[in-house]
């Protein structure tokens, strides 16, 4: 992979920060966004500007034609069995909210039970609670070990018959720790549940197939896989998409209206009302186009890569604690305690230095509280990310261990 030339597709990783280059550490909440996406973009408002599915003229056919491109785009792009199984969303936290107010509203009984597990993030948590609390369900959680997997040997234990859905995420934003969705789909199927997968972190850094494991529900954000934000995908099996009521209601959706009632649009536009963040989605379009052309596999190597690298440099520095599996068994984030320094100075001091990093719970306070933990440094990479980033990171840190530390 040609870093350099990647790196200068992203105008952003040329600024100056506080008199420093910019070392973009925090792709894991966002990625930032190179030319062809912002390009797209811009083309469709300079261009070819008009609402979707409803003109009957040259922009409008247009901008809906480039708006149902991009969802086929999307659809191979995760090997979907088809374009009606692609629902966009504004982001991951509203695909799993759709499917929790739809199918769990639809499907979730009193006494029924709900399996996560503790590395979850908060939105693949909250939307479960409040449908639990309607319901009258209960809400399981599959522990984790103290280096941070799951504890599989568990698993068969859990899946008593009363559990109706397992939500899992593919690839922890705090540990790192990649899951082994494809025996958890096996054994969650083989014990009657559907299961919705968390790839927030996945699909942006990992080639990602839906077939397989054969998951029912997969979530994912545009914004962290060098999209815009705004649109995000709810991947669904066509027969449980189907047999789903809508989410929201309102123009777009809807098939006939009368005063009393409503029929649905055909999948996927019957989970879309409103005006769609059509923009955003031709961006994603380009953003998927972009990261095919270097390829998955390739962005997933070199970021195994920079992570090996960036362990080998952190755990050398004393009293620097990196969380999570080892290198050949995680993704692209490295989160840490250094030191006993409160995570916000060590973020501050890296920014004054031009680096950007997060700190804080990353919205995983359970799985903070498990660890014993309130807050974390994380470092997360991403395909323009690179060795001599990861040296400056560890360099600063190791001035901001002198100055702070005890
Ligand atoms: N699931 C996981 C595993 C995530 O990492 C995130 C965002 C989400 C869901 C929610 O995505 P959203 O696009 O709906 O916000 N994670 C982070 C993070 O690690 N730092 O900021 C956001």
């Amino acid at each position: 992979m040609d870093t350099a030339r990647i790196r200068a597709d992203f105008p952003a990783l040329s600024c100056t920060v506080h008199s420093h280059p910019l070392v973009f550490l925090d792709s894991a909440a966002s990625s930032q966004k190179p030319l062809p996406v912002l390009e797209a973009m811009e083309r469709v408002y300079r261009e070819y500007y008009a609402n979707v599915h409803r003109g009957i003229y040259a922009f409008s056919e247009e901008a809906t034609l480039a708006y149902e491109n991009a969802r086929d785009r999307v659809a191979s792009f995760i090997n979907a069995r088809g374009r009606e199984e692609i629902v966009f969303t504004r982001n991951t936290t509203e695909a799993i909210n759709l499917v929790a107010y739809t199918w769990g509203r639809a499907n979730i009984r009193p006494g029924d039970r709900i399996l996560l597990t503790e590395m979850e993030h908060h939105s693949n948590i909250v939307p479960w609670q409040l449908l639990a609390q309607e319901k009258g369900a209960q809400l399981v959680y599959l522990p984790i070990t103290d280096d941070g997997f799951l504890r599989m040997d568990l698993l068969d234990s859990l899946l008593d018959g009363q559990v109706k859905l397992v939500a899992v995420t593919m690839m922890s934003n705090v540990l790192g720790t990649i899951n082994p969705v494809r025996e958890i789909v096996q054994k969650a199927h083989g014990a009657g549940a559907v299961v919705l997968v968390d790839a927030a972190q996945a699909v942006p850094h990992m080639p990602v197939d839906v077939q397989d494991p054969d998951c029912d529900f997969l979530a994912f954000s545009g914004h962290k896989m060098c999209g815009p934000t705004g649109i995000g995908v709810l991947y669904g099996k066509e027969a449980l998409l189907e047999a789903m009521p809508p989410f929201l209601g309102g123009g777009d959706m809807i098939r006939k209206v009368e005063w009393e009632s409503a029929t649905w649009n055909r999948l996927p536009w019957k989970f879309e009302a409103g005006t769609p963040a059509f923009v955003e989605g031709i961006g994603l379009g380009a953003a998927v186009d972009y990261l095919s052309g270097i390829g998955m596999e390739a962005i997933a190597a070199h970021e195994r890569g920079l992570t090996a690298y960036a362990m080998e440099r952190l755990s050398v520095l004393p009293g620097l604690s990196v969380i999570g599996p080892p290198a050949h068994q995680r993704g692209g984030v490295v989160a840490f305690t250094f030191r006993g320094i409160h995570p916000h100075d060590i973020a501050h001091m890296l920014d004054m230095e031009g680096i950007a990093v997060r700190a804080g719970h990353h919205c995983a306070q359970p799985l903070h509280r498990r660890l014993g933990l309130t807050a974390t440094v994380r470092a997360s990479f991403y395909l323009y990310n690179t060795a001599e980033e990861v040296d400056r990171l560890a360099q600063t840190l190791e001035r901001v261990g002198e100055t702070l530390g005890r």
